[in-house]
């Protein structure tokens, strides 16, 4: 693997889950393997886990650890070519990122969606322009369209809990104050279609998300049909995609939070959430406080996606 942007980085996901226990049962066997070599996690917008647990696998692979906050120390990078840099901005990320990329061998980049323009959110400007001009393998710690390090802790996690081959997982829109990105939902959905679970996505008319995410997965409008009988629910706020609305709130419906009632519906479902939450506006104290919440596993799973992935990258070095 050289760079990593998706699920479809790995052969299978039979062989990215069995990479993945052994990582976890082994988490120092490959403490050789990064020696020497220099690990650059370059975050556009704030994080607590994906810093944390990326930092932390690079450490278990005896990798030394660099982080560059762009907000904080750095100069304020222009990302359009062609513009006259006569304002705020100081340097070019045509210059920055082949500079980043000659003081490290592998690169970490968190860029969320901007919500100014679609097309350059969908076409993965910033992440593609880390690939293309810093000459190191990158990989996403959650860029415009995707996060696929969380949808892999998610699947580690499912795959630890699950009491069935095909458990029913159902991911649920559910209210947020501000305009959240969709990378986590079309992740989860990337990675969940590439299993054989059911999978069943639900939301108020107007949240759909990209076909090519949602590809055959059940899209259920009535959150409560949904619920029936699903053994994960997976909660999660996102902003609308369609062309008209596009990164607009269009709904903070409350009927849509996960709480104790919606929960009966399930099959005494597992609730997951990737956190950051807000709580009482997706999910209700109790819930995310039951024995049946998995945020804090979901957590910790993120040190063996991570690990994982790294660990493929710098055998491919
Ligand atoms: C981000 C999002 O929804 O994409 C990060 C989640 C991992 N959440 C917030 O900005 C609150
Ligand atoms: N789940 C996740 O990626 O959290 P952070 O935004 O805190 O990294």
């Amino acid at each position: 693997m050289r760079h990593f942007t998706s699920v479809h980085d790995f052969s299978s996901i039979g062989d990215a889950l069995s990479k993945a226990k052994y990582v976890k049962e082994n988490p120092f066997a490959d403490h050789e393997l990064g020696k020497n070599k220099t690990l650059l996690l370059v975050f556009f917008n704030s994080s607590l886990r994906t810093r944390l647990s990326t930092q932390k696998a690079g450490l278990n692979l005896g990798m030394n650890v660099i982080v560059l906050d762009i907000n904080q120390g750095a100069w304020k990078l222009e990302t359009e070519r062609g513009v006259v840099m006569d304002g705020d901005k100081s340097e070019h990320i045509l210059e920055a990122i082949p500079v980043m990329g000659s003081y490290c061998d592998i690169i970490g980049v968190r860029s969320f969606a901007r919500f100014e323009n679609k097309a350059d959110d969908y076409g993965e400007v910033i992440l593609n322009q880390f690939i293309k001009y810093s000459g190191r393998p990158v990989f996403s710690m959650e860029a415009a369209t995707g996060h696929p390090l969380q949808s892999f802790a998610d699947l580690i996690t499912i795959e630890e809990y699950k009491t069935k081959a095909r458990p029913k997982v159902v991911m649920s829109w559910a209210p947020h104050p501000k305009a959240l990105p969709q990378a986590v939902p079309n992740s989860f959905a990337d990675w969940m279609n590439c299993t054989d679970y059911e999978f069943v996505i639900t939301h108020p008319k107007g949240y759909e998300l990209d076909s090519k995410f949602v590809r055959n997965a059940v899209v259920e409008y009535d959150q409560d049909k949904a619920l029936a009988g699903a053994d994960f629910v997976y909660a999660k706020n996102w902003a609308a995609f369609n062309d008209e609305n596009y990164g607009k709130v269009l709904s903070k419906d409350m009927s849509w939070t996960i709480t104790s009632e919606k929960m009966a519906l399930t099959n005494k479902a597992y609730f997951m959430h990737c956190l950051p939450v807000r709580r009482n506006m997706i999910v209700s104290d109790d819930v995310i406080e039951s024995e049946r919440s998995l945020v804090i596993p979901e957590a910790a799973n993120r040190v063996v996606s991570a690990q994982t992935v790294l660990k493929e990258i710098l055998l491919s070095l």
